[in-house]
Parts: C-alpha cells; structure tokens; sequence
C-alpha cells in the first residue's frame, strides 16, 4: 500500500513512557501502573495500554495513504485522509479494553496462555475521527443496513502489521454491516486521540474504534476495508479472542464451536491498592473504575471490606460536577465510570469490588467458574488483601 509500510523487524518502534509496565517487548506490550490509571476519567495517551501483535507501522507518505474500499459494492474506492477528514468529525469518549485484561490473576488459578496483563489493559480516551457509517454511505450503503444487493453481511478492517499469527500477514478483524451503518453505534474511523493527532502505537494515521466491544476488534493503521458475506476469517477472528467454558483445554478445543467475542461483560477493579498492600490503621479510600460492554451504564459499584460478607456503595463520577445516573443522556455510554468510597480499616482484611450494569449483569464471584484457556474476560470479583500495621505493635 502506498505511503505506510508494515516492517517485519523491530527497528523502528516508537518512544515509549518510561513508567508503562513492559508485559512483553516484541511485540510491544505494555499497561500503566494502576495507581495512575484511575487517577483521571480520560487517560493521557502516553500511559495508555498498547497492545501490539506485530511492529509499529511506518507512514512514509501521508498524501498518498489511503484505505481501499471494496467487495461486495457497486464500485469499489479509495478514501484518502482528505476523504476522512471532510466527513462530519465526531468525538466519542469511549473505554477500550483488551479482552486480556486481568489475564495474569486468572492464570494464578491455572495455568492460560497468553501475555500477562494486570489490571491495566484498558484506558478511556477521546476518539475523534468520521463514523463508518457515513464513510460506508460514500461508496452507497444506507445507514442501517444489515445486508447490501451482492450479499455482504459484515465489514472487514485489514491493516498493514505483520504478525506471526498471521504468518506474517496483517491483523484483522470484521463486525456485523449493521453495527456499522448504524450511527448510534458509534464506530469511528478515528484519527484523533484525545485531541491530538493519533500516534504511531495507537494506529496512525487511521484506525477503527468499535465502542463496547474487546479492543481486538479496533484495528489500527487501517489499510483497506472488505464488505465481506461471512464474518472475517482471520486468525483472531477465529483462533483467538472466544470464550470457552473451564472444561476445555488444548487437547480438545474445537474453534469452530464458539463465536469470536464481542461486546465484553460488566467489569470493575480496584486501583488505588496494589494486590497486597500494607497500611495503617484509620480512614482508606478505595477507588477504581467500571464498565460494561455494549453501551450498558453502570449502575451501582459494591464494595466490600469483609472479603465480600458485607457490601456498602460507592460513589461513581465521569464528568466532574455532573452527578452519574447509567444510561441518562448526560452520561458517556461507552466510557467507564469512576468509583470511590472512603471507608475505616481497623485490621487486616480482604477488599472487594464488583459492579453491576444497567441490565443488571453482576461480575462472576470466583474466577475458576469463568477460567478459560486463553484467559480472556477475567470480569471475577476484584479482591485486594490489605496488612494492617499498628505502628506500636
Ligand atoms: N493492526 C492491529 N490492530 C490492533 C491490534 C494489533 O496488534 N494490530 N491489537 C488489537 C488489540 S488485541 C487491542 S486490545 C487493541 C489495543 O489498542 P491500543 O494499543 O491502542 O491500546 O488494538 C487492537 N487492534
Ligand atoms: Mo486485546
């Protein structure tokens, strides 16, 4: 493809923030601390998680990047930057997360495979960019379509990394053609990310942003766009990112039983406590974030000082001044929601989040019961033990 170029080696990787936790070096994967990742409702660019299957893609002529439009249409296109950016530009204030999130906790139960991920592997950013939907109505899909004359069913991203479970082939990954006509789903072809311009780990010059859905479905450096009859039969579209129950391991999965995930579940943790932590006696106050996939508000965070006996609420909060009510026009549906509680500890104890969203989906209390061998969707409970110490014992 004109003006970008996938590298096959590590060469030419990006700057990177000094505090980010490396999880792996290549690809490069790497979350913030979690003391710094609720400490502000959009998290700045450099702290946020990057998750990479390949290297970072180089653009060496921005006048002559453009994604290729094509499949089952009329005509196919070629949509340049210029293209995009004369598109009504939107802004939505969306969580991305990594269906890996929490995978290292659930790995302590048995063992997954997979990069390690703490709790980190997410952040909440300002997106800005044209909606697919009025890209895919310049090449003559309607908005809400659910399937066009020749066929096609689902919308192919495909970009421009090489990846080794590609064999070396880019990342890619499709959603439903009627998510995205809909503009009410919010899909974003994004080249903006909290107000600057997207850098090169998080998809410059142009990458998708499927609000309320796992992160592996956002692909970045977007190269061409396929409307496809079958969902996409990439690698991680088919041999990645599913759910299978605990009885399944490698000596007797079938793929093809389950259906790559999408919108990811109600989700909470802790972040202003380390998993083990000591303190002191007196007044804590204990702060994290919560979500939900699809869109679905969050409508209470529980909190537990008992190991999960006893629970009081927390407080939640996304704008500053503006109270949080789940699913109220006020609200950012597709971001996460800040909690926080101060509570007395007296003595050593275990701490306890879990959320509940606006259909009332509950977080699983123990995490063997959603153990899977891939480790995605770790969503159990959020326990943290705190050591008392009384500085005269
Ligand atoms: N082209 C491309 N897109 C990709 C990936 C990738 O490796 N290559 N990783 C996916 C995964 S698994 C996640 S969680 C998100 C991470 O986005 P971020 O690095 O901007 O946080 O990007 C997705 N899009
Ligand atoms: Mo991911």
């Amino acid at each position: 493809m004109p003006g970008i170029k996938g590298p096959s080696d590590y060469s030419q990787e990006p700057p990177r923030h000094p505090s980010l936790q490396i999880n792996s070096k290549v690809p490069f994967n790497a979350e913030p601390p979690r003391s710094a990742l609720a400490s502000s409702y959009v998290t700045p660019v450099d702290l946020f998680y990057k998750r990479n299957h390949g290297p970072i893609p180089v653009v060496d002529d921005i006048e002559r990047y453009c994604v290729d439009i094509c499949g089952l249409i009329g005509t196919p296109k070629k949509l340049y930057m210029r293209d995009v950016r004369m598109l009504p530009k939107y802004d939505v204030t969306a969580t991305l997360q990594c269906a890996g999130n929490r995978r290292t906790a659930m790995s302590k139960t048995r063992k997954v495979r997979g990069v390690g991920w703490d709790v980190s592997a997410i952040g909440n950013a300002v997106w800005g960019g044209a909606k697919l939907a009025d890209v895919l109505e310049l090449i003559g899909i309607p908005k809400l379509t659910c399937s066009t004359q020749s066929g096609g069913k689902h919308v192919e991203f495909v970009s421009i990394d090489k990846c080794k479970e590609e064999n070396g082939g880019p990342y890619k990954a499709s959603i439903p053609l009627s998510q995205a006509t809909n503009p009410e789903a919010d899909v974003l072809l994004a080249y903006e990310m909290n107000g600057e311009p997207l850098n090169r780990d998080h998809g410059y010059p142009l990458r998708v942003i499927v609000p309320g859905v796992i992160g592996a479905r956002s692909v970045k450096w977007l190269d061409s766009i396929y409307i496809i009859a079958e969902e996409c039969q990439g690698f991680f579209m088919q041999k990645d990112y599913k759910m299978f129950p605990p009885s399944v391991d490698w000596d007797n999965i079938n793929w093809s039983t389950r259906r790559p995930q999408m919108d990811f579940p109600v989700q909470s943790v802790i972040c202003s406590l380390e998993d083990v932590q000591s303190i002191k006696p007196g007044k804590v106050t204990i702060s994290g974030y919560a979500v939900s996939g699809g869109g679905r508000g969050i409508e209470r965070v529980d909190v537990s000082i008992d190991g999960g006996k006893t629970w009081l609420e927390a407080s939640r909060s996304q704008k500053t001044g503006v109270p949080y009510i789940a699913d109220h026009v006020s609200s950012d549906k597709w971001a996460w929601v800040l909690f926080e509680v101060t509570v007395d500890i007296p003595y050593s104890t275990e701490i306890v989040a879990k959320a509940v969203d606006s259909a009332a989906n509950v977080q699983p209390e123990n995490v063997q019961d959603i153990w899977n061998l891939r480790g995605i969707l770790n969503t159990s409970w959020h326990r943290v033990q705190v050591r008392v110490g009384h500085s005269n014992m």
